[in-house]
């Protein structure tokens, strides 16, 4: 446990599957081309690059802000479907019945940074955030649920899986920097993270 509900199983993709997991990254990418997402207002880049899979994708952009839409935001395709490799994930490691809606890919070039945050645009709260890291290891920070409150420091290497729940599910965090040259996964160095999501709010009955 990283923090209270910040549960870090190092190592949980082998070698072979963090092959498979690049592969349908690639392949979503493929069809759903990673973008530079921008602050709202500022319209600043950001200086991670972003795609997404599932029935809703996290998009930012100046004018409509943090938020989630079913299409891409450049090409205005639908996103791709969630690949079975990151479903079995979430399956494993979530402990949530219904599946996720939302699958974030993040890839960090080797000079990007992700600055102190909360996820705060689902609805669903009670699920948990997954995320799973490829190439190279992210120097992950998480705090507490005020952005003041102390912070510890984990490395997130290549294959390693977060999950994200209860009292964790809330605690500001980003991505400090990248370490490069800590993996030979990605020929292009940096790191992808994804992260997986249930976005909408299970209605008791439905
Ligand atoms: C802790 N991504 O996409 S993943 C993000 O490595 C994001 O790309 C980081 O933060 C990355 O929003 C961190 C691990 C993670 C994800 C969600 C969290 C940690 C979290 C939510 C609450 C607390
Ligand atoms: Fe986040």
């Amino acid at each position: 446990m990283i923090a209270p509900g910040v549960t870090l199983t190092a190592g949980y993709l082998d070698g072979p599957a963090q092959d498979a997991l690049l592969a349908a990254v690639r392949a979503v990418i493929a069809a759903a081309p990673l973008y530079t997402p921008r602050m709202p207002g500022s319209g600043k880049p950001m200086s991670v690059q972003m795609t997404n899979c599932g029935p809703l994708g996290w998009v930012t952009d100046a004018a409509r802000g943090y938020r989630y839409q079913a299409t891409h935001p450049e090409t205005g395709m639908p996103w791709p479907p969630i690949p079975d490799i990151i479903m079995q994930a979430w399956r494993d490691l979530a402990g949530y019945a219904a599946p996720p809606e939302a699958c974030l890919i993040n890839y960090y070039a080797p000079s990007a940074r992700m600055g102190q945050h909360q996820d705060k645009d689902e609805q669903d709260f009670a699920a948990p955030v997954v995320s799973l890291s490829l190439g190279d290891t992210g120097l992950f920070r998480v705090g507490g649920l005020k952005r003041s409150d102390p912070t510890s420091s984990v490395r997130l290497a290549s294959g390693d899986a977060v999950v994200l729940g209860g009292a964790g599910r809330l605690a500001f965090h980003g991505i400090d920097r990248i370490l490069p040259d800590t993996s030979t996964l990605l020929p292009e160095g940096g790191r992808f993270n994804l992260t997986l999501r249930r976005v909408s709010a299970l209605v008791r009955g439905a």
